[in-house]
């Protein structure tokens, strides 16, 4: 049992827990290299909250990134020598966007590697293995918006966004939710990734926005804290698939806020720093992103915006002049 209960966010804490993740190469490290890619763009995006992106060097970054190129399919691995997935993919171009160096890799390749997972249904597979998922139409939306408008945009689009839009409006469900695929059960993270990629197309007036806002209003716990779906346990990452979405839709205050910011905040450890998924649990860098952007979203102190739709720094997001107009 960690000593004390904190009350507020322990930045150095988290700061110097982030840092310290590549230095223990422990059992636990080396089975989590098909995340590696993905973790740093967690890492790298927690910081950029808490103002203190210089914590982690910069070219070690980039050269990381570059590293897990996969030259054959032309996207990235979450880790060297792994197979491209679109998961990293959309990781790596988040990092580098954030490190301002997109210049550094094969853009039109990428664009190629992306495109052509999108399947006959408009959805898209994560990789040329074929499984589809909500969340993969989401990367590939993500990643080309953050690229260029211009790959998703009638004349110049690289994809068929029409088929992306239909495909997810099949996904939606009887209680406004979305899930990851047709007739799949409403889940949180499910409904965020629709929610986002509908924004980035432009497309939220296909989503029953009364219904899904009660949905998400009803992902509150007792304690606090949210769900991802009904009959589950509070869990700090839906922090940021509700609050986000609820964002979205412009229904924040829709939340206990007061009731939320003490459930992520008792989630941290007050002694090694990070934040884990619910109180006493051990903690991990991809809790400790969301729980700090939930924070970010609620509007807690001395923290960076975070973009709701692109879950980047919302700064960078509108210098690039892709913040949503609607967004408060
Ligand atoms: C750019 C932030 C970002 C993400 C890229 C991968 C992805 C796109 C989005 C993931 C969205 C998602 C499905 C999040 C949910 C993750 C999660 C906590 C899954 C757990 O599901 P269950 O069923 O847990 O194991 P519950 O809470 O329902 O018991
Ligand atoms: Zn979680």
């Amino acid at each position: 049992m960690k000593s004390n209960i904190s009350t507020e966010l322990l930045v150095d804490s988290h700061v110097k827990f982030i840092q310290s993740l590549g230095e223990d190469r422990d059992l636990t490290y080396h089975l989590t290299t098909h995340l590696r890619m993905n973790a740093v763009y967690w890492a790298v995006t927690a910081l950029c909250i808490m103002g203190r992106k210089e914590a982690l060097d910069r070219e070690q970054m980039i050269d990381f990134v570059l590293s897990c190129w996969d030259d054959e399919a032309g996207g990235f691995g979450s880790h060297p020598g792994h197979d491209a997935h679109l998961l990293s993919t959309l990781s790596a171009i988040q990092i580098l966007t954030i490190q301002d160096a997109v210049d550094r890799m094969d853009v039109p390749r990428v664009v190629k590697f992306i495109s052509s997972l999108q399947t006959s249904s408009g959805t898209f597979a994560g990789d040329h293995y074929g499984e589809t998922d909500t969340r993969f139409s989401y990367c590939a939306i993500n990643a080309l918006s953050l690229l260029d408008m211009k790959y998703l945009t009638p004349g110049t689009a690289v994809i068929d966004v029409d088929k992306v839009i239909d495909h997810i409006s099949r996904c939606r469900n009887f209680d406004g939710g979305f899930g990851s695929g047709v007739g799949a059960e409403s889940h949180a993270g499910q409904v965020w990734v629709c929610l986002a990629a509908l924004s980035i197309l432009g497309r939220l007036d296909i989503v029953d926005e009364k219904t899904l806002g009660w949905w998400l209003a009803e992902r509150q716990l007792p304690n606090g804290g949210l769900n991802g779906r009904p009959e589950k346990l509070e869990d700090v990452c839906y922090s940021f698939w509700v609050l986000s979405s609820l964002s979205i839709l412009r229904k924040l205050h829709w939340i206990n806020r007061d009731a939320l910011i003490s459930f992520i905040l008792s989630a941290q450890d007050p002694d090694d720093g990070g934040i884990a998924d619910r109180p006493g649990d051990m903690c991990d860098v991809f809790h400790t992103l969301f729980g700090i952007a939930g924070l970010s979203l609620l509007g807690y102190p001395n923290l960076q915006d975070i973009d709701p739709v692109y879950c980047m720094p919302a700064k960078l997001i509108e210098k690039k002049g892709l913040k949503k107009t609607w967004l408060a």
